[in-house]
């Protein structure tokens, strides 16, 4: 066991769980069985879904008024791997871990080492030109009219060299993408030219791209506001596929599932790129209102499934695509190990419903345009409770049946609390 779990606790917890686990997972394994599903292979399939974790999400997030941090906050880059691999054990679905520069800046050498110890990988890295960075030598100039967008050349130029080191930190610890995401926009109608904004930024997307090595791709990150509120330049998936064609082969759109107008059909935007061959990967979370990063399946896992559904239906073109599976989550009012084992799990389990729609009934209703029973075949596998087959998955690859539960009873965050100093609550930016 990498972490610092003990090792026997997965075990003891399990102990007295395994019975009632087989006989659920019997019982599903039976209902399956009558249509001619195996149980097993679904498990396998679930099994072999990994979906990696955000550095930036271990710690306590906040919003523009407060920040409330918990006990036990990691006080750095390689405390957060500590804490990342607590999810992984426990959880088994989160094998690596996305990096955020410089936040995250360390030594790659050192980076690597604290990963492999633990059992962990790195994923998709992402920069950051939204922030100053003003303890950063290499990043002297300001990012509040923009980064790869900016009117200033020399502006512009940082931002690209910026993300050409997050590149070089990225291969030099195994990651084979970069992430994209600028805030770049214009509060006021007339502040910024629209077009020119545009053009501005493809070519600054085309000078990193070139610098990419030979087996990276890049993805671009749209979101339709914030911090800019009135135009944001990659602020839907039509400016970020726009984006990824003029890139060319290297390139592909990423999907942050909380950067839409509300009600906006997400998963017809992944159909729309599973054809046109651009689906890169996604920032998993929840929302309610915007950009609310709140646990993914939370509030609408529906939606949630309805993606996935979209990820099964692409079959081999999905496997063509090799999406990067991401989560993007803000922990407000929770503990954020527990919050990532359970988003991990959701993820996993629109994934499994998804798995267990009855397909080919499914496409013969929809050629029938029978709309009643299409819409009650899709709705069959999201109502299917398929909790047995996650908990099955995590415990053959040595998790824990209920990973919240041995979290908590593993007594991982009063321990850290006792080495790492507590922090301060803050007041946010208007505070
Ligand atoms: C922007 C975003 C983007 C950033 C992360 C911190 O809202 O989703 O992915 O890198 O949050
Ligand atoms: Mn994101
Ligand atoms: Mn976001």
């Amino acid at each position: 066991m990498p972490s610092s779990i003990d090792s026997g606790l997965i075990e003891r917890h399990n102990a007295p769980l395994r019975e009632t686990l087989d006989r659920d997972y019997a019982t599903l394994g039976e209902k399956l069985d009558r249509r001619g599903v195996s149980i097993d292979a679904v498990t396998r399939q679930v099994a072999a879904f990994a979906v990696a974790v955000p550095s930036w999400g271990v710690g306590t997030g906040g919003t523009r008024f407060a920040r409330f941090p918990g006990p036990g906050e990691p006080r750095g880059i390689f405390e957060k791997l500590d804490d990342c691999a607590v999810i992984n054990d426990l959880g088994r679905a989160t094998p690596a871990v996305s990096l955020h520069i410089p936040w995250d800046k360390a030594d790659p050498a050192d980076l690597k080492a604290k990963a492999e110890a633990l059992g962990l990988a790195f994923d998709a890295m992402n920069s950051n030109t939204f922030q100053d960075h003003p303890d950063d030598p290499r990043q002297p100039l300001s990012y509040k009219f923009g980064s790869l967008s900016h009117t200033d050349a020399a502006v512009r130029r940082q931002a690209v060299e910026h993300n050409l080191e997050t590149v070089a930190i990225g291969e030099a610890i195994g990651s084979k993408a970069l992430t994209v995401w600028i805030g770049d926009g214009s509060n006021f109608a007339g502040q910024s030219d629209l077009g020119r904004a545009f053009e501005r930024y493809l070519g600054a997307m085309k000078e990193i791209t070139r610098g990419l090595p030979a087996d990276w791709r890049i993805f671009s990150e749209h979101k339709m506001y914030e911090p800019a509120f009135y135009s944001t330049v990659v602020q839907d998936w039509g400016t970020s596929y726009l984006t990824a064609v003029e890139l060319g082969d290297k390139a592909f759109c990423l999907v942050d599932l909380g950067h839409h107008a509300p009600n906006v059909n997400i998963e017809q935007i992944v159909s729309r790129l599973v054809r046109t061959g651009k689906l890169g990967g996604f920032h998993f979370n929840d929302s309610k209102y915007g950009d609310d990063d709140l646990d993914a399946g939370t509030i609408d896992p529906f939606r949630l499934f309805l993606v996935f559904n979209e990820l099964v239906e692409a079959g081999v073109r999905l496997d063509a695509l090799n999406p990067s599976y991401m989560i993007d989550q803000s922990h407000n009012v929770t503990d954020p190990i527990e919050s990532l084992i359970r988003s991990a799990n959701e993820i996993r389990r629109a994934y499994a419903q998804a798995l267990l729609v009855d397909r080919a009934a499914l496409h013969g209703h929809q050629e029938n345009n029978d709309a009643m029973m299409a819409s009650e075949t899709l709705k069959a596998g999201f109502r299917l409770d398929v909790e047995p087959i996650l908990a099955k998955a995590r415990l053959e690859a040595g998790g824990a049946i209920d990973p919240i539960a041995a979290f908590r009873a593993s007594g991982y965050r009063a321990k850290v609390a006792g080495e790492r100093p507590a922090v301060k609550g803050s007041g946010g930016g208007i505070v």
